[in-house]
């Protein structure tokens, strides 16, 4: 049986992971940060199913603290760590630039000299990002194309994707890099774009919210589901030897198709229930992002299963039910709609 360790655990990559990793049989070790509210809900059907078999167990720990890190390595004894943790919100490192740049880099760093100086048969995954090309050009962007960060997000990912390859290529560890296009899914964060606007259209659809407020719908992403990439992120933990990977779907789309296509799923237009507000633009965009993961579909054999279409129709029907179950308790006065000013 195997042992994975996956820093970031309770966020969306975190969830879709170590439930496929569950399925296999792994132990899965999660880190989880200590918060003043309780923020394991994404895994918590996760922890009733395995916490208790010993399956999956989640440690408290924060990636700025080197110390932590380390001595899970030691206890865990982890054959796979995956280091998913990050603030990955581009828009808000602009604002917490330290600590984006910290969180991103600090924990990547500790994870890779614990790795070297405790057991080099360790293998490490990297949570790359589209986000370290740019999006200045129209190119298809592969695992060769040039990195050119507009972000500290961007900016701190560049960084330890480097010292991912320094670590590999220095003492011989199996380090990977996934470099993931965006992934969405109904477990996305809520102030993503994709999730803002299901989030907010099944709200609407239930009339318990009237506008939606966005900054620029013209800037292009290629979309895929993160159950897709999870998948993708163990098959290159599989591969024969540690290579830097691209995943992505091949197809592009504008903000403005993505909000086009949901509201005409309910029938509605969504030039009559958007606003824009220069509260959401930031002070460089990322302006056209399309992959080509060619590499990993030809020598993984991964491939993306779910398209655009079917990842809103999954990410609307999840928030049209949890509106519905809102409706309810606004009626009896046990919620406050406070969406229309959130994020
Ligand atoms: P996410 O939902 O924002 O989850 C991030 C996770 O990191 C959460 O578990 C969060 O904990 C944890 N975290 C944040 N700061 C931490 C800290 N200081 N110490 C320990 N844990 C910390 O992100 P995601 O979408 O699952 O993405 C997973 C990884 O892939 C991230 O590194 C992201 O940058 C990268 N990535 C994402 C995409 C994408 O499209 N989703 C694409 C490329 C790369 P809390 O739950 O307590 O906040
Ligand atoms: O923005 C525009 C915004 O925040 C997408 C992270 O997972 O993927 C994600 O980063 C686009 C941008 O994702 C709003 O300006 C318009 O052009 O959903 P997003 P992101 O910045 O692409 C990469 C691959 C990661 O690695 C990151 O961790 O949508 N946009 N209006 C908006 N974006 C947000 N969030 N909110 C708006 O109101």
């Amino acid at each position: 049986m195997k042992t994975a360790l996956i820093t970031g655990i309770t966020g969306q990559d975190g969830y879709y992971l170590s439930r496929f990793l569950l399925e296999k049989g792994y132990v899965v070790h999660g880190t989880v940060r200590r918060a003043s509210l309780i923020n394991t809900y994404r895994i918590d059907d996760l922890i009733a199913k395995y916490e208790n078999s010993g399956q999956l167990i989640l440690h408290y720990s924060d990636l700025l603290d080197s110390s932590s890190i380390s001595s899970l390595i030691q206890s865990t004894k982890p054959d796979e760590v995956y280091n998913l943790g990050a603030q990955s919100h581009v828009a808000v490192s602009f604002q917490n630039p330290m600590y984006t740049t910290q969180a991103g880099n600090v924990g990547t760093l500790s994870l890779l000299d614990a790795i070297k100086h405790s057991d080099t048969e360790i293998k490490f995954y990297q949570a790359s990002s589209s986000e370290m090309f740019g999006g200045e050009s129209q190119e298809t962007l592969n695992e060769n194309s040039i990195l050119d960060p507009k972000s500290p997000y961007a900016a701190s990912k560049v960084f330890s994707h480097n010292l991912t390859k320094i670590y590999r290529e220095s003492y011989d560890l199996f380090c990977v890099n996934g470099i993931l296009f965006n992934h969405e899914s109904p477990h996305r964060g809520e102030t993503f774009v994709t999730r803002k606007i299901t989030r907010a259209l099944g709200r609407i659809s239930h009339g318990i919210q009237k506008k939606l407020t966005l900054g620029n719908i013209e800037a292009k992403r290629d979309w895929g589901f993160a159950g897709d990439y999870t998948r993708g992120m163990w098959m290159m933990m599989q591969y024969e030897k540690p290579e830097d990977w691209v995943l992505a779907t091949g197809k592009s789309y504008s903000v403005k198709e993505f909000l086009e296509k949901a509201f005409s799923k309910l029938e509605l237009d969504y030039e009559d229930y958007t606003l824009f507000s220069e509260k959401y633009y930031r002070p460089l965009e990322v302006n056209y992002l399309l992959g080509d993961s060619s590499k990993a579909q030809n020598k993984l054999g991964w491939k993306p299963e779910v398209d655009i279409n079917q990842l809103i129709d999954m990410m609307l029907e999840y928030d049209i039910n949890l509106a519905e179950k809102e409706k309810v308790l606004i009626e009896n006065g046990l919620l406050r709609p406070t969406w229309e000013h959130s994020e």
